[in-house]
């Protein structure tokens, strides 16, 4: 009997450059899996933009329930120009999310060996903290309409959806990540001050959480001043809890910071694991790029390293990250974005080659 342990992995390139560095992402996976002697089992599925075109859904309509069937989802990039934004990411992207109560949204951010960052070479050189957004509710809400179209009279509305529940398991595991760091230090992403039910009532939440981790310090920003600390002082940051927005803006911001929105790994994670989780870079599908094959694959590779983390494999995803850091110092290939000439898939398979060995 075979006991070597076995993950099975939904893949979903989805558009644009997601259908380049998901390659780059597996070939490195793979990798991991031969050092570390593990199986992964691939499926993959090429719901798309595409697929919208010739079907009218990004999905079919039994797809959670095909991907529920994998232990992770492991994800490209979605949207394309032709398909509405918002038809594409509420078509796929959305209700996996939420069909799976991926509540957390966690996005690594860190300032990697040789990185372009503005910052680079002129400190502060400890970018490193991670955006906690909170991935079901908020902002992104389909509770809203529009009425009386193409008249004078013509109005649309979108509501803004905080449950005590949403707000309190988010601010509960960006406590509880705090707790495991160094610094032990949350930041709250608030806007209090302008928008006055659901921002002063995710600030209570924040309070009412705090008082469970005394070891843990705490501040709170408006967005606008946040985002401006972000460039000037990232190293202030530790763990920084947002909302859906919120959240999703400060992770584009802070890997832009430390030098590339392509560096970007996430991870929707279902901490209680009733579900899968989807582990996608940060970027878009960047249609500007998609089929030259230079897009940045190192947030789709991490990305993975974080799959590995949430599957207990995490001597593999150590060595992913370490892999990459040490590249990169190393002066290893590196594609346009971080200041080199490299192709998707020679970093790909620099750092697959070197995890293997
Ligand atoms: N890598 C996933 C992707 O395509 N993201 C594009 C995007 O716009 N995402 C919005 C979101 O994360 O809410």
């Amino acid at each position: 009997m075979s006991t070597t342990r076995k993950h099975k992995i939904a893949v979903i390139p989805g558009d644009g450059i997601g259908k380049e560095t998901t390659p780059e992402g597996l070939r490195v996976l793979d990798a991991a899996a031969r050092r570390f002697g593990f199986d992964l089992e691939l499926k993959h599925y090429d719901w798309s933009c595409e697929t919208y075109a010739a079907t009218g859904k990004m999905m079919p309509d039994d797809g959670l329930d095909q991907l529920r069937e994998s232990d992770s989802v492991f994800l490209g990039a979605v949207g394309w120009p032709g398909v509405p934004d918002h038809v594409s990411l509420w078509g796929l992207l959305i209700p996996i999310r939420r069909g799976f109560d991926q509540y957390v949204n966690l996005r690594p951010c860190k300032l990697l060996p040789g990185s372009k960052s503005p910052l680079a070479g002129r400190g502060p050189e400890d970018i490193d903290f991670y955006v906690v957004r909170e991935n079901t509710e908020g902002e992104y809400s389909s509770v809203g309409g529009r009425m009386f179209p193409g008249t004078d009279r013509e109005f649309v509305s979108q509501q803004s959806i905080m449950t005590r529940i949403g707000c309190d398991r988010i601010m509960k595991y960006a406590f509880e990540l705090a707790m495991t760091r160094k610094r032990k230090k949350v930041t709250s992403a608030t806007k209090s001050n302008g928008i006055t039910f659901t921002m002063p009532y995710w600030d209570e939440r924040f309070a009412a959480m705090a008082k469970n981790y005394p070891e843990v310090s705490t501040n709170e920003y408006h967005i606008d001043i946040l985002c401006a600390h972000f460039v000037q002082h990232p190293d202030w940051f530790d763990v920084v809890v947002g909302s859906n927005l919120f959240g999703d803006i400060l992770s584009d911001l802070g890997p832009a910071v430390a030098g590339s929105i392509g560096i970007a790994a996430s991870a929707n994670i279902n901490p209680e694991k009733t579900a899968p989780s989807m582990f996608e870079p940060v970027h878009g599908s960047a249609p500007d790029i998609a089929g030259k094959w230079i897009a940045n694959p190192i947030g789709q590779i991490w990305s993975g390293a974080m799959m590995l983390e949430h599957l207990g494999e995490k001597a593999a995803a150590d060595c992913i990250v370490q892999t990459i850091e040490r590249l990169l110092g190393e002066g290893g290939p590196r594609t346009r974005d971080m200041g080199g000439q490299a192709g998707t898939v020679d970093v790909g398979k620099a750092i697959a080659e070197a995890v293997a060995r």
